[in-house]
């Protein structure tokens, strides 16, 4: 996944301009060294959303302290109990769902409909992860001497870092923060640097929703904060969501610290489209797919492996649509494709559409352009792009681009379209359109992805489910669904012995 590395802003922002603050042991407090950064519209960088600190390793220490502080409190608040106060913070989510989405498309640019959908993802995680406060399941088996008990139960793991990507700027936090705080763990979150806002959002409803003071903290900044943030030694876990440069630095330093490390980095996802399927449903999923939140998905379908029997068919039909999708601000009801996140980004990705006309010389079918005049001038705004004709080592077949970019790739056997999505360094997501159940299950089981879907894109992962991947995208841990408590506790296991003697496992005989 793409990561902003610079600030934005253009220098217009006024004294009017709204301040947030970070969030330490239950108060709102500016950074350490007073320095801040603006939020900016990538819709409209004259717009300043907010202010926010600006924060370094000084204002971490501060947050981890106050984290450290209310632990055991929090720990030894029965699992239930805290899960209450969870089903309340989904209550005022689900309250204020309109307001945040609004400030969400402002700071971060994609649609209503689909910061809609993000909330509600944060909503749903909420009230699916509390739940498990009544679970949190642990086991009991037998022991191998007599007048012994033996069980398992989860416990926190302790202190955990948060860091967030600007794509979901409130489901991803919750992701993490949810299943933590569940667990019975205290937080400090490093909000991503261009959607500082949904961050400060869900942290206020934590807030109103009474988790006591110190329990969940937020320092907003850069990677200065971050980095100081995963080489803190009090923290015991990073859990990261953003691009595998930063994540093998993130998995490296904690490596060397013994920490634990949960990433969930890029995706070079695909959709096979076979010959049997139904084209324009196949269409409709490639489009929603591949420009939804304008390509700015982990899960983003960024190939699509079409048959040769219908290629012609579904490319014309593809590009056709493609071409009707309005690109605008995405507070607009009428805007299908908003602006991506930032310079870099757009810098980012028109190389890649350099790179797919002139290095790999696929055929551009539509798009490619930089949107800068008019209504466009003020924002980060690129023409929806479709590249076809591409071979798949091509850069554009093999690199994640993070945008609102597609390329087509053909293939004459369902083998060979396995082998196409499989062979990249990624393995998140993959889908196949096919009426043929037998291609179907084929697929399902020989995909190397942490996610599969059939006959629907590589997008709409649901929170009950366990989400990430394989090779390049993870390190082998899953958020969502109850396979996320694997990440946020540890096993202990408890052995009783109620015989009133020494009994030594393994060596001791037991008589039959
Ligand atoms: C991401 O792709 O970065 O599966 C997260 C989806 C969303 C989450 C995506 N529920 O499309």
């Amino acid at each position: 996944m793409a990561k902003a590395k610079i600030a934005k802003g253009n220098g217009k922002a006024k004294s009017s301009v709204k301040k947030y603050h970070n969030y330490i042991g239950g108060k709102w407090v500016g950074s350490a060294s007073g320095e801040w950064f603006d939020n900016v519209n990538p819709a409209d960088t004259g717009d300043i959303v907010g202010r926010f600190p600006k924060s370094n390793a000084e204002d971490v220490d501060r947050a981890v302290a106050a984290a450290r502080e209310s632990a055991t409190r929090w720990r030894r608040t029965p699992a239930p109990k805290r899960a209450e106060l969870l089903f309340r913070l989904g209550e005022i989510l689900r309250t204020n769902k309109q307001r945040y989405s609004e400030e969400m498309t402002r700071e971060m640019g994609k649609v209503l409909t689909e910061t809609g959908g993000d909330v509600q993802e944060a909503i749903d995680c909420t009230y699916y992860t509390a739940g498990e406060g009544r679970r949190l399941h642990g086991f009991t088996t037998k022991a191998e001497m007599p007048d012994k008990y033996a069980m398992c139960e989860r416990q926190p793991v302790g202190l955990c870092g948060l860091i967030t990507p600007f794509n979901f700027p409130m489901a991803i936090p919750s992701w993490k923060l949810i299943p933590a705080l569940v667990c019975g763990n205290t937080v400090v979150i490093k909000s991503g640097e261009d959607v500082p806002l949904s961050t400060i959002n869900l942290v206020k409803a934590c807030e109103e929703a009474g988790i006591p003071k110190g329990v969940v903290n937020v320092v907003n900044g850069f990677g200065e904060a971050g980095a100081a943030l995963v080489s803190h030694d009090d923290v015991r876990l990073i859990s990261f969501t953003g691009s595998t440069d930063t994540g093998r630095k993130i998995a490296e330093q904690c490596a060397r610290d013994n920490k634990i490390v949960s990433l969930e980095m890029g995706g070079k996802n695909a959709i096979i489209i076979m010959d049997d399927a139904d084209i324009d449903n196949a269409v409709e999923g490639s489009l929603w797919g591949a420009f939804g939140t304008s390509g700015q998905r982990c899960t983003a379908s960024s190939r699509l492996v079409v048959h040769k029997k219908v290629y012609k068919k579904f490319v014309q039909k593809l590009v056709e649509r493609v071409m009707a999708l309005r690109v605008g601000n995405g507070l607009d009801k009428k805007t299908d494709v908003g602006p991506v996140i930032n310079q870099q980004a757009m810098e980012k990705i028109l190389g890649y559409i350099e790179i797919g006309k002139n290095e790999d010389k696929a055929k551009l079918m539509c798009g490619g352009g930089h949107l800068n005049k008019g209504k466009y001038r003020n924002g980060y705004f690129i023409e929806p792009t479709v590249f076809a004709d591409a071979a798949p080592g091509m850069r554009i077949s093999q690199e994640e681009i993070f945008g609102p970019v597609t390329t087509i790739i053909p293939f004459s056997d369902l083998d060979e379209a396995i082998e196409i999505v499989n062979g990249v360094k990624y393995g998140l997501s993959s889908a196949i359109y096919t009426q043929d159940v037998n291609r179907a299950f084929h697929a399902m089981q020989e995909l190397y992805t942490g996610i599969c879907y059939v006959n629907s894109a590589t997008i709409g992962a649901e929170v009950h489910l366990p989400f990430g991947g394989t090779k390049g995208t993870g390190n082998g841990h899953r958020e969502a669904g109850t396979q996320v408590l694997d990440i946020f506790s540890e096993w202990k296991a408890i052995y009783v012995d109620y015989s009133g003697r020494l009994q030594k496992a393994q060596i001791d005989e037991v008589e039959i």
